[in-house]
């Protein structure tokens, strides 16, 4: 039958087509993010801060931007030792390596959020969107540690972000 000539090649390129879109699912994640915490902040303060923990994939990536709709701005920032004091410095971006886990930890690299709308509450959570170059955005929700915390509520801030391109 002639049709089947016709058909056969119909197939082949409807599985071409679909193939990439299965090789997206089996792939690992470009970035995962994961521990994201925040301290509290006592009532009035407009400043906050947040820290987590990005797990980057076999391709290089850049944190181009932070957002939260609890804050009017969020930066990218480090501490670097300046004439024998700690200063927060404001970054443009963070380079990420591959295969590379980067931690956002107080007296490091960390998220500074400004005009604070509301305090951030003990218990409460802070929903974080983190913009990559290439791994598009990825949303992921802070925990809020109590105020002065050093480090995370531990294993119930663990939480894999949601990538959105
Ligand atoms: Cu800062």
């Amino acid at each position: 039958m002639p049709m089947l000539f016709w058909r056969i090649p119909f197939v082949v390129v409807s599985l071409a087509l679909c193939a990439p879109a299965w090789a997206g699912d089996a792939a690992p994640p470009p970035v995962t993010v994961s521990k994201a915490w925040a301290r509290a902040t006592p009532a009035g303060a407009k400043v906050g801060a947040a820290y987590l923990e990005i797990e980057v994939g076999a391709k290089a990536d850049r944190l181009v931007s932070a957002s939260t709709p609890a804050a009017g701005r969020a930066e990218l920032h480090t501490h670097v030792h300046a004439d024998g004091v700690m200063r927060m410095r404001r970054l443009d971006a963070v380079d990420l390596k591959a295969g590379e886990s980067h931690a956002f930890a107080p007296g490091g690299d960390h998220i500074m959020l400004f005009e604070l709308k509301e305090p951030l509450k003990e218990g409460g959570t802070l929903p974080l969107t983190l913009r990559f170059e290439h791994a598009g955005e990825v949303q992921v929700n802070a925990t809020i540690a109590k105020i002065g915390a050093k480090s995370g509520p531990g294993a119930s801030a663990e939480h894999t972000g949601h990538h959105k391109h």
